[in-house]
């Protein structure tokens, strides 16, 4: 993991001193202040000695979006999951209120949507991913409307719930695509909550649930995979994998699902299921902007996966849901990303020839929310597929303290700890309890 330049044609003027912020040109310039950007953000603004920093970032709300999935369940208002994105940027950056138009990163430049250019001696992309509301035929006009819902959108999510206490019987699916998706267990996890609300409301004997999966288990590690199936079984939900929502008949109250083969490509063969509720998990990817620059590789951005270096540009790094490091699109691995970007944005800009001190290990963790007040804090190490847990008890056994720290635990550490660049993650305590996890995992 070597600092040399892999384009000869690249010059950064590293040890130049730092501009000034009206010149348009940033030591380090960050596009997307999202999760990745602010903790980013954040966190260079509490190192000495990196110099001045920007970041893009249109929308003037910060949104947690881990709370959706209670949004749509009917626990809490949309509004409560907010911050302005004002209070969040750290004090003495500069703030462009406007979208990247271009990456232009030859030049070490990127191109604003209102006109202007900015120069940077560092980039770090941290653009996230978007609904590819395209993807499924029907979608974009069906959703938010007659029972078709997603948890996926700030304006979606509380629809979810408006649909979830109107829905009194027939049949309701629940989708999860194929691809790439933010937080892989947030599609089942209102099926979960769905299923609660109805039971509780007397609906659930009338009711048919249909979980339709583009994926090939319940889960993507086994030992949750496994505690959620059994979780379905238990509550009747029926299971099915490898099929692919593709196209939305509203007025027929039709879904209709592609039929994949084992290396995910789809057969001829497409099924038709009548519903009269349902749940739409979108495709999901970067925004056009970063998927047509010379920045991605099969449209997520080309970085190292440890270093979290751009595999094009030595001066340009990726954070978060937009790269392709073969990780759970979370924010709990965006946590530990961003630790490793902001020591190897320092080494980057301060030593010559040295190694990155910085490496993403592949931690990431899921609260699979499986009832009212229930949680499977699922975590693990996404390069491996085993299971990383931080807590002395089996973390697979769904839980109210889980929940409990999913509902008010994480937010608090969200807005208070990484927004301040203070979060790496649970390591710390995962260490801390090593001990008493190999004395109750023994007896
Ligand atoms: P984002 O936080 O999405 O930020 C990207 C930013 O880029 C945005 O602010 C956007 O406005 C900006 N942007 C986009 N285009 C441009 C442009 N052209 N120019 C400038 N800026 C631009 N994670 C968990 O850890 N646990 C959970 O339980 C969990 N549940 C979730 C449930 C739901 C329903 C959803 C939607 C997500 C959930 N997540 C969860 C995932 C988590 O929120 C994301 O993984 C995390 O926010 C990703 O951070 P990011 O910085 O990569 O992207
Ligand atoms: C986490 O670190 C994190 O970031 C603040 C989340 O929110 C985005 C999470 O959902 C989770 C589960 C973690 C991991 C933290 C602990 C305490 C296990």
């Amino acid at each position: 993991m070597s600092l040399i330049a892999t384009r000869s044609n690249l010059y950064i003027s590293r040890f130049s001193s730092c501009t000034c912020t009206g010149s348009m040109k940033h030591r380090i310039l960050i596009t997307g202040g999202g999760t990745g950007g602010i903790s980013l953000a954040a966190r260079l603004r509490n190192m000495n000695g990196v110099g001045d920093v920007a970041i893009v970032e249109p929308e003037m709300h910060h949104y947690y979006q881990p709370l959706f999935t209670l949004v749509g369940a009917g626990e809490m208002r949309v509004v409560e999951c907010r911050k302005s994105t004002k209070d969040l940027i750290p004090s003495g950056q500069k703030w462009y209120k406007t979208r990247v138009a271009r990456f232009s990163c030859a030049e070490n430049m990127v191109e604003l949507e209102n006109g202007s250019k900015v120069k940077y001696d560092i980039l770090v992309v941290a653009l996230g991913i978007r609904n590819d509301w395209d993807k499924i035929k029907g979608l974009k006009n069906a959703v938010g409307h007659d029972f078709v819902v997603t948890n996926y959108g700030v304006d979606q999510c509380e629809k979810t719930w408006k649909y979830i206490q109107m829905f009194k019987k027939g049949t309701a699916i629940f989708t999860m695509p194929a691809g790439v998706i933010k937080c892989p267990g947030a599609p089942q996890k209102i099926m979960y909550l769905a299923e609660d609300y109805w039971r509780r409301k007397g609906c659930r004997n009338d009711t048919k649930i249909k979980w339709m999966s583009g994926i090939k288990a319940q889960f993507g590690i086994r030992i949750y995979s496994d505690a959620l199936t059994r979780i379905c079984d238990q509550r009747g939900i029926e299971r099915n994998y490898m099929k692919n929502l593709v196209e939305i008949r509203t007025k027929e109250k039709e879904a209709i699902f592609e039929v994949l083969r084992d290396n995910n490509s789809a057969t001829p063969c497409l099924e038709t299921e009548k519903f009269d509720f349902l749940h739409v998990s979108p495709s999901q990817c970067p925004p056009s902007v970063l998927t047509t620059s010379d920045l991605c590789q099969n449209g997520f951005m080309d970085v190292n996966r440890n270093t979290l270096q751009s595999k094009v540009y030595t001066n340009v790094f990726g954070l978060g849901d937009c790269t392709n490091v073969p990780t759970s699109r979370t924010g709990a691995a965006v946590a530990c990303e961003a630790k490793a970007v902001a020591a190897n944005v320092k080494a980057f800009l301060t030593q010559s020839n040295k190694s990155f001190p910085g490496s993403y290990d592949g931690y990431a963790s899921c609260p699979l929310v499986c009832g009212k007040s229930q949680c499977i804090l699922a975590e693990f190490n996404a390069f491996n597929g085993s299971p990383l847990e931080t807590f002395p008890f089996d973390q697979s056994v769904p839980r109210t303290s889980m929940f409990l720290l999913k509902r008010y635990g994480l937010p608090m550490v969200y807005w208070n700890l990484m927004m301040k660049g203070l979060w790496s993650g649970p390591r710390p305590f995962r260490k801390l309890f090593t001990p008493l996890r190999r004395i109750l995992t023994k007896s």
